[in-house]
């Protein structure tokens, strides 16, 4: 706390002077003074000294970022209150509980399948919340929606996403946190520049230095907003003079907004539209590309929910399997590329729009989730992808991602060998890669 509270002192001793300076240039001349006021402080030079970490590897790092902060031109008062009282995280940089180590094998949007994903986003608890922060303030729902063009579904969505609503915003030191994910290395670029983009915030006055809480790798506020992206979108919204994306809903949201605005949302177009196949559909076209609607319409696509399509103007679409054939089927609109902005996950993107549909009142999807099948883990996707590329169909880089490459290739193999081509990646799928046998391979009901 004290150590907080020395930090702030220096911002404040700082402004005070900016104020005083301030209100001497716009006021009357007082008499001039006989010699400088003895309160002023001689400018200091050189290199800024802190107190030791106690962590060898940190104090030099901050020794040399330091400097290199002040080359840059930041002020000396911002980067000491930013650099002082680094300490070591045992996150980033203990010995014995590493996830920053881990890599992807922690992110549950690679880990799970789908429908286990989606369990917390569309839970009855995620859900009635979120229809209750729209139902407690449509007001400001109405002001974002016109301010931004985006729709209170997809705002709210995201902030219950990022932190089910402001519950859990993290409480790390911002600064604490980067320079930890500095000195741990992997990410050094990444971090120092966000730390400079925090000096920025400090320097412009939207936030004061203990405002700077973060998750566990710098994500600040009630919708996790990296520094950069602060700088580049962060609102005040209640009009205090203060972007306060930490305590303010207002300001956070409307910062969100900003961003999915930025990104090119369109406003009461959707993210996506579920769809039902007619028997004989050449799933190969879940192919990642977008296709016109007509085209869709003509291959014999309808909505799952019955009716006919309303995109509002959007007029190309990719299908999108997420569960393979014989799960849902969804046309993805560009909408559903903007959450991709915000993490570049198809399945982050789904739970947004999912969930945003689902407080809006519309909740999908109608078709089951295949629970049945078995979708691999990381390190057999590895495998997958390696036996796929061992067969001449490009997997791309074996990374335990099943991305669209991925997907391809799988695709590509299954249509060599005359079966659903969904590029689901499934024990069943990967069986049949490798040759060890045909258990329970993916065949479509309603196909051939
Ligand atoms: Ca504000």
């Amino acid at each position: 706390m004290a150590q907080f509270a020395l930090r702030r002192s220096h911002i404040i001793a700082a402004a005070s002077l900016t104020a005083l300076l301030a209100s001497c240039a716009h006021s009357p001349q007082p008499p001039a003074p006989s010699q400088p006021p003895v309160t002023s402080p001689s400018p200091e030079t050189g290199p800024i000294s802190y107190e030791s970490s106690g962590h060898a590897d940190i104090d030099a790092w901050r020794k040399d970022f330091s400097a290199r902060a002040l080359a840059a031109g930041h002020d000396r008062a911002v980067v000491k209150s930013v650099l002082t009282g680094i300490s070591p995280l045992e996150l980033w940089l203990g010995s014995t509980f590493q996830p920053a180590q881990t890599g992807i094998e922690d992110q549950a949007e690679f880990a799970k399948p789908i429908w286990d994903y989606l369990r917390v986003p569309m839970s009855n608890s995620r859900i009635s919340t979120g229809q209750a922060r729209l139902a407690e303030n449509p007001a400001l729902f109405d002001a974002l929606e016109a301010a931004y063009n985006v729709d209170r579904e997809a705002i709210v969505a995201i902030w219950g996403m990022e932190t089910s609503f402001g519950a859990i915003k993290g409480n790390y030191d911002g600064p604490n946190v980067l320079a930890n994910m500095a000195v741990e290395g992997r990410r050094k670029g990444l971090a120092e520049s966000e730390l400079l983009s925090l000096m920025k915030i400090l320097e412009k006055g939207d936030a004061q230095r203990d405002d700077l809480k973060a998750g566990w790798a710098g994500a600040m506020g009630h919708t996790q907003f990296m520094p950069s992206t602060y700088i580049a979108f962060a609102q005040d919204f209640d009009g205090d003079g203060l972007k306060d994306i930490w305590n303010s809903e207002a300001d956070a949201l409307a910062s969100a907004a900003n961003y999915l605005s930025s990104s090119g949302y369109a406003l009461h177009q959707p993210w996506g539209i579920e769809v039902l196949a007619p028997t004989g559909f050449d799933y190969s076209l879940a192919d990642g590309n977008e296709r016109r609607m007509e085209s869709w319409m003509q291959a014999g696509l309808v909505p799952a929910a019955g009716g006919a399509f309303n995109t509002n103007g959007a007029n190309y679409a990719e299908l999108w399997l997420p569960a393979g054939a014989e799960g849902p089927k969804y046309l993805l609109f560009n909408n559903f590329k903007v959450f991709k902005t915000y993490n570049n996950a198809d399945s982050y993107a789904f739970a947004v729009g999912l969930s945003g549909d689902a407080m809006g009142g519309r909740m999908g999807p109608v078709a089951a989730w295949p629970t049945h099948l078995h979708p691999l883990t990381v390190s057999e996707i590895k495998t997958l992808q390696a036996a796929l590329n061992a067969k001449g169909f490009d997997a791309g880089v074996v990374d335990g991602i099943p991305g669209r490459k991925t997907k391809g290739a799988l695709q590509a193999f299954q249509k060599s060998q005359g079966l659903v081509a969904d590029g689901y990646p499934t024990r069943e799928a990967l069986a049949m890669v490798t040759g060890s046998g045909s258990v329970g391979v993916a065949v479509s009901p309603g196909t051939n």
